[in-house]
């Protein structure tokens, strides 16, 4: 078994946890902040047998496409200090995990 942990985009997140839903698989949604931007993110942690993980990161990737364009201004941040290149949002950042033991009580 493997554990995922995804960091999706609160725009993404209702879908994704739909879609994971729908397909069976079990997901925890949790709230969270980016350390960069400081704008809220969703961490989903979902547990998956090893033979589902590729279908559950395919079902995340497919509902976290949007890709913003925000430029560092914008979010108040020192242009000086990031430059003034535009910053990408959207999309999952996805972490997999072997998990050691796994109960349910
Ligand atoms: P944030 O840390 O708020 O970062 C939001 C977006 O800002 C990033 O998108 C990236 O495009 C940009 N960014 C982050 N750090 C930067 C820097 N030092 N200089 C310039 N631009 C920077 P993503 O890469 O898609 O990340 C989205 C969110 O996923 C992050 O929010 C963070 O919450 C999480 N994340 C990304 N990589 C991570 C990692 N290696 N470990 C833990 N969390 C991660």
């Amino acid at each position: 078994m493997k554990i995922i942990f995804a960091i999706i985009n609160n725009d993404d997140a209702p879908v994704v946890a739909n879609q994971l839903t729908r397909a069976g698989l079990n997901v925890t949604k949790m709230a969270s902040t980016g350390g960069f931007l400081m704008r809220g993110n969703s961490t989903f942690i979902s547990g998956v047998e090893d033979d589902r993980v590729d279908e559950a990161i395919e079902i995340i990737k497919k509902y976290s496409q949007r890709r913003g364009q925000i430029s560092p201004a914008e979010l108040g941040l020192a242009g000086e200090s990031f430059g003034n290149n535009q910053i990408t949002v959207g999309g999952a950042t996805i972490f997999v995990l072997d998990v050691e033991r796994y109960e349910r009580a």
